[in-house]
């Protein structure tokens, strides 16, 4: 991998993508080029402080075959986070999801046969659907997919064109499905943001349901570090779960961060339920670790989601012009 020299980051300005910037910028001598649309999930912040002479930032958009050339001429290799990535706006606006994260994907899987450019595709474990709130069962590589909602049945249909382009032409890809992550530069429509800069803002947080619900909480940077691994060392055409065993209920992180924040445990509010709510992710990620050597850094949920709130409490230049638009759409949704 250390031969390549131009790394293609689509959605570098987003969280999870931003996140791995930095990583890769702070772990390797790599170059990187980051393509992003600059939807309303965008942010440019998030790239500020980071040595400008590293990396190169092109305005487009992941459908359009022109920019999407362009980028991919000067590529060693594409990591592709780029996407719609909120269940919740597509359950409202299920379009903008079809022609991203299909049209989108197909139009970089064809660029990259073009030029036979390494190219490691992003996904997410919503493929799988939902397991039993009750019960230890885990999703597995050879879990059958089974996907919930607009979003992440967009996210199984592009999981699916990366395997044919695979093996009809031989496009040397790897896929990665991870669980949910948390940690700096997230949006504020997403569950953990939003109920720390709620509190920030003197309001209660908001738990869809009863909030039995399971997540399988990682850190974005551990994210990070096992998609560099993969790329590194990962087998062509092969699939990886990425995971930190960190399985919560919703009303679990709540109560940690009112806990932390200095508030009282119960003081949230349970509001609407999402549509077709899946009840509970996780992860078995052996097959990372067993076979390419990966661990997560962060072990303590605790510890990284102080480092999170700490964050979001110095960083309110950051996420302020975000939180009155985002608090509008949920109260549409009386959420
Ligand atoms: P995000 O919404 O924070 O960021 C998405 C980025 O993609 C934004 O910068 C946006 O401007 C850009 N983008 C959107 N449409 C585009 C287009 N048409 N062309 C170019 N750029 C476009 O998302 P995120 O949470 O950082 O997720 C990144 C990836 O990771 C997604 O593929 C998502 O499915 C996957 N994933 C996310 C999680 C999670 O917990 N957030 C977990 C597993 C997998
Ligand atoms: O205000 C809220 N209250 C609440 O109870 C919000 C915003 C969410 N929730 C619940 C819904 C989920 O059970 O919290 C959980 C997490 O919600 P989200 O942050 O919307 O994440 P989720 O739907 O689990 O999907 C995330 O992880 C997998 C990412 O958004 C996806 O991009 C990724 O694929």
């Amino acid at each position: 991998m250390w031969s390549m020299r131009n790394l293609l980051v689509t959605g570098g300005a987003g969280f999870i993508g931003s996140n791995f910037v930095h990583h890769v910028l702070a772990h390797t001598d790599l170059h990187v080029t980051v393509l992003d649309k600059l939807t309303y999930a965008g942010n440019l912040a998030s790239l500020a402080d980071l040595p400008q002479n590293r990396f190169t930032i092109l305005e487009g958009d992941i459908a359009d075959p022109g920019i999407v050339e362009q980028a991919m001429s000067t590529a060693d290799a594409v990591v592709h986070y780029a996407a719609e990535s909120h269940n919740d706006n597509s359950l409202h606006d299920p379009e903008p999801f079809l022609q991203t994260n299909i049209v989108g994907t197909y139009t970089l899987l064809e660029a990259a046969r073009r030029h036979g450019t390494r190219f490691h595709h992003i996904s997410t474990d919503e493929v799988y659907g939902d397991l039993p709130l009750e019960g230890t069962e885990r999703f597995t590589e050879a879990t059958a997919y089974n996907p919930s909602s607009p979003y992440s049945s967009t996210k199984a249909g592009s999981d699916m064109l990366v395997r044919a382009w695979v093996r009809s032409f031989g496009v040397r890809a790897t896929i990665s499905n991870c669980s949910n992550n948390y940690g700096p530069f997230q949006h504020v429509e997403k569950f953990i943001p939003r109920q720390i800069t709620n509190i920030l803002d003197g309001h209660r947080p908001k738990i869809y349901g009863e909030g039995t619900n399971v997540r399988d909480w990682i850190h974005a940077d551990d994210h990070s570090s096992a998609v560099l691994t993969i790329l590194d060392k990962g087998i062509i055409g092969q699939t990886y779960l990425i995971g930190a065993d960190g399985e919560l209920s919703n009303l679990a992180v709540v109560r940690q961060i009112l806990v932390q924040m200095g508030h009282p445990a119960d003081a949230f509010e349970l509001v609407t339920d999402r549509a077709g709510h899946d009840l509970r992710y996780a992860i078995d990620s052996s097959k990372l670790r067993n076979e390419l050597g990966w661990r997560p850094a962060f072990g303590d949920f605790d510890h990284g989601l102080e480092q999170t709130i700490e964050w979001y409490r110095s960083h309110e230049d950051w996420w302020r012009p975000q939180k009155a638009a985002a608090e509008a759409r949920y109260a549409a949704q009386g959420q």
